[in-house]
């Protein structure tokens, strides 16, 4: 059991994207690829010695493998203490309130989130900070350099443990402690909900249904929903966490939940659904006949946050990632407080939830959360919204409806083209750069430019900037586009075009939101020149 120093070369690639390292199964299956960046890790933090790490993951391919050989490796780096998940499960919410809760250096999260599952799919890890949250970028450039120039890494020549007993066990001079991954998590659900109004809610027959996408919430969502707060059996489907997420792609969108979508938008709709992605941190919120945008989602939990328990006192203030529709904006100075605009990724929230400048924070990309973690949490949401619903005694349409009544409404979609090369999706984006100045005063197809940019974000708390953090093209009358590739992809590029209208309390609330915006989608096809460069102006998926 002598801790074992085995010599490697560094490995190309291993630089941390939008959330993490993400790559093809296959990739991380490769002798040495994950320990190379998992000692990357220990060393890029100042060293592993004597420190208590949670480990855990969505469950998907390789998972369970990748947390023994984790494990062998924090033992013979000196780890002190491990917490891990049994079953190697832990949702990335609960993984983030677990490192908070009993104060350790950190977490290690294996996920690739939203992307399918298996030996021919996609899988992910990244490192959370002490406080919960993503490595900002300051620890993954360290942990990147790392990379490129390890030359040996430790590891424990022993046994697999098994992580189906809850228990503490020693691996060498290291405990681990394997936990019931949903206990702490729901415990902390139950300080800030009245739990006790959304029993009520479903005992006087409201139904609903939670697509748990074969993905981790599954059994967070049956223990809380079904469990503790009484909603039949049933209500959580496809609640068994699968190696391969059942074949399907867990991103819970009106593309990839069809089903959900189906039955809700069907004559025997409940009275809400909803649904959680791979690793547990994202949510779609859909009401009977009514899909709820992310960007709304976010603007109607702001402005009714104070309802539930756990916000009664009111938010701090409120930040969006900057593609995020302005929604919440104007909540926000509805309820007197600061609005924050950040690049793409929850890594930018900690900082201001850290300096408590924010409550509540949101992406457009199904992601909801607070400062009870430093992740977003797509079971949190779920819950706001029904402690919502239970105190205004309104369905999902009508707490939209009255939104946009004061608020205007932000007709909004995204718009992705999956599996472009990466140098037409870079022609597109070089090619407005070169044109940035000259683009105002142009037209194209109907709208004329008003303004445009290239988001570079000031960190207000440490002072660090980030920039090129996508382009931004606001129209006369209005509309904004922005155009930015995916951090998280594994194959070729995915160029991003975020479509944003917005219709004053005045105007018509409800148009399709596709045919609201289809003066602008043409305008920014045209702007881009998709036809020319990656030949075709139709989108893979439109969310
Ligand atoms: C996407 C989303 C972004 C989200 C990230 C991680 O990134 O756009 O909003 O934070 O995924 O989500 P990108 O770079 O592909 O656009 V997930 O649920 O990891 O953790
Ligand atoms: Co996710």
């Amino acid at each position: 059991m002598t801790p074992r120093s085995i010599p490697c070369s560094p490995i190309e690639g291993q630089k941390p994207g939008t959330s993490g390292l993400r790559k093809k199964t296959r990739v991380f299956m490769q002798p040495g690829y994950l320990e190379n960046f998992v000692q990357s890790v220990f060393n890029g933090i100042g060293g592993a010695r004597g420190k208590t790490f949670v480990v855990g993951g969505d469950g998907r391919f390789f998972n369970a493998q990748a947390i023994q050989t984790i494990l062998k490796m924090a033992a013979a780096n000196g780890v002190a203490r491990v917490i891990v998940g049994k079953g190697g499960l832990l949702s990335t919410p609960a993984a983030s309130h677990l490192i908070r809760l009993n104060k350790t250096d950190g977490g290690l999260i294996l996920s690739a989130s939203h992307n399918p599952g298996g030996i021919d799919e996609d899988f992910g890890i990244k490192f959370n900070t002490p406080n919960g949250g993503p490595a900002p970028e300051g620890v993954t450039d360290a942990i990147y350099a790392e990379t490129t120039k390890l030359d040996c890494y430790q590891a424990l020549d022993v046994d697999d443990i098994v992580l189906d007993l809850i228990g503490e066990v020693t691996l060498g001079t290291m405990k681990v402690a394997i936990i019931d991954p949903v206990v702490d998590y729901q415990a902390l659900m139950a300080t800030l909900f009245d739990f006790a109004k959304i029993r009520a809610l479903f005992a006087s027959g409201f139904t609903m249904k939670f697509d748990a996408m074969h993905a981790v919430t599954g059994p967070y969502a049956q223990a809380v929903l079904e469990g503790a707060l009484g909603a039949p059996k049933g209500t959580v489907i496809n609640a068994t966490p699968l190696e391969d997420f059942g074949g399907g792609h867990p991103d819970p969108n009106p593309v990839w939940a069809k089903p959900l979508m189906d039955l809700m938008m069907s004559d025997i709709a409940p009275d809400f659904g909803a649904a959680s992605d791979g690793d547990g941190d994202r949510n779609m919120v859909v009401g009977r006949g009514v899909y709820v945008t992310p960007s709304d989602s976010l603007a109607v939990l702001a402005a009714n946050a104070h309802l539930a328990p756990g916000y009664a006192a009111g938010i701090a203030g409120v930040a969006r990632s900057m593609p995020t529709s302005g929604a919440s904006d104007r909540v926000a100075k509805h309820l007197g407080i600061e609005a924050y605009e950040t690049p793409t990724g929850w890594k930018f929230f900690g900082n201001l939830m850290d300096a408590g400048k924010v409550t509540i924070c949101g992406e457009e990309s199904a992601g909801t959360g607070s400062n009870h973690v430093r992740e977003k949490d797509g079971l949190w949401a779920v819950l706001l919204w029904l402690n919502i619903l239970a105190e205004r005694k309104q369905s999902v349409a009508d707490v939209m409806a009255d939104h946009w009544k004061l608020f205007g409404r932000d007709y909004y979609s995204r718009h992705d083209y999956e599996a472009v090369s990466k140098d037409a999706a870079d022609e597109v984006m070089d090619g407005i750069r070169a044109r940035m100045g000259d683009l105002v005063g142009q037209q194209f197809a109907t709208l004329t430019v008003a303004k445009s940019d290239e988001f570079t974000y000031l960190d207000p708390v440490d002072g660090s900037v980030s920039s090129k953090q996508g382009l931004r093209i606001w129209f006369e009358g209005g509309a904004r586009a922005v155009l930015r590739l995916s951090g998280t992809g594994t194959e070729g590029a995915t160029l991003r075009i975020y479509l944003e209208q917005y219709a004053d309390s005045h105007e018509d609330h409800t148009r399709d939101a596709q045919d609201a915006l289809s003066n602008l989608r043409d305008a920014v096809v045209e702007l881009c020149e998709l036809d020319r460069i990656i030949g075709r102006s139709e989108p893979d998926v439109m969310t």
